[in-house]
């Protein structure tokens, strides 16, 4: 029996070998999972859940180069702060332009994938994983490190249905609204960003755009094959050319 069969028995813990293996409501992103994972063969850990939020690899990596070319040098530390089955955590280690990456996760089977996942792509020792809520994490134990450090959140959007409109409603999102989120990770950190819907309502965002950087704030979109997954908002500091 391999590895991923004993953990298949006893957790909510699967590598897929094929699509009739997965449940009916996720079946329709087996097609990406090699948008998702590279190395998806080489034995990628999910859970049914994380099919439908993580970031794809291309998008991850993407975001991680911009985080290069945008933040201070003098910031070492990275805390992604939804960390899910690795996505992003993978990429930021990967790309090396950091001391230390945080990896904050509440539930453990969950974690678990991403502890595997980094394995799978070489980072397993780069990345320091934390099993809790982000909130009481940065609150208690990352407080002191959250300053200095650039925090990166990959919320939920309330599920998969959050597609349904035409504008995303970042004020009734669930289960964190957009003011929530920022309300949280302002307190803690001065340079933060939001991964959000494609779809998001700009207008509830610029409400945030900060009036000492002359009423600015950077919002990407992040694309594969020529369409948008979703975008990213910074708050703070950052230096785009
Ligand atoms: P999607 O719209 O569900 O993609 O998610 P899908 O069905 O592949 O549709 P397509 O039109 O893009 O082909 C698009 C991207 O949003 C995913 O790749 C995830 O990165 C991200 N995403 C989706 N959901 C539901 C969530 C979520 O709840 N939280 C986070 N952080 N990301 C999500």
């Amino acid at each position: 029996m391999s590895a991923s069969e004993e953990v298949e028995q006893t957790t909510s813990i699967h590598h897929y070998a094929d699509s009739s293996d997965m449940p009916d409501d996720i079946q329709k992103y087996w097609h990406q999972r090699y948008d998702i994972w590279s190395l998806y063969d080489e034995d990628v850990w999910m859970t049914n859940d994380a099919w439908f939020g993580v970031t794809p690899e291309p998008v991850a990596n993407k975001i991680a180069e911009h985080l290069i070319e945008g933040t201070d040098p003098s910031k070492t530390i990275i805390i992604d702060a939804f960390a899910g089955v690795g996505g992003n955590a993978i990429a930021f280690a990967r790309s090396g332009r950091w001391q230390q990456v945080f990896a904050i996760e509440k539930d453990a089977e969950t974690m678990k994938c991403g502890k595997h996942n980094a394995e799978v792509y070489g980072v397993g020792s780069k990345i320091f994983w934390i099993n809790g809520d982000c909130f009481e994490v940065l609150k208690k134990r990352l407080r002191s490190v959250a300053k200095d450090a650039v925090v990166f959140a990959s919320p939920p959007w309330g599920g998969p249905s959050y597609n349904g409109d035409d504008v995303f409603d970042l004020k009734t999102m669930q289960p964190y609204s957009l003011k929530d989120l920022y309300d949280a990770y302002a307190a803690y950190a001065r340079d933060f960003v939001l991964y959000l819907p494609r779809s998001s309502d700009l207008n509830q965002i610029a409400k945030y755009a900060p009036k000492y950087k002359n009423q600015r704030l950077e919002v990407t979109h992040y694309c594969m094959s020529g369409w948008s997954k979703a975008i990213c908002i910074f708050f703070g500091e950052w230096t785009f050319e």
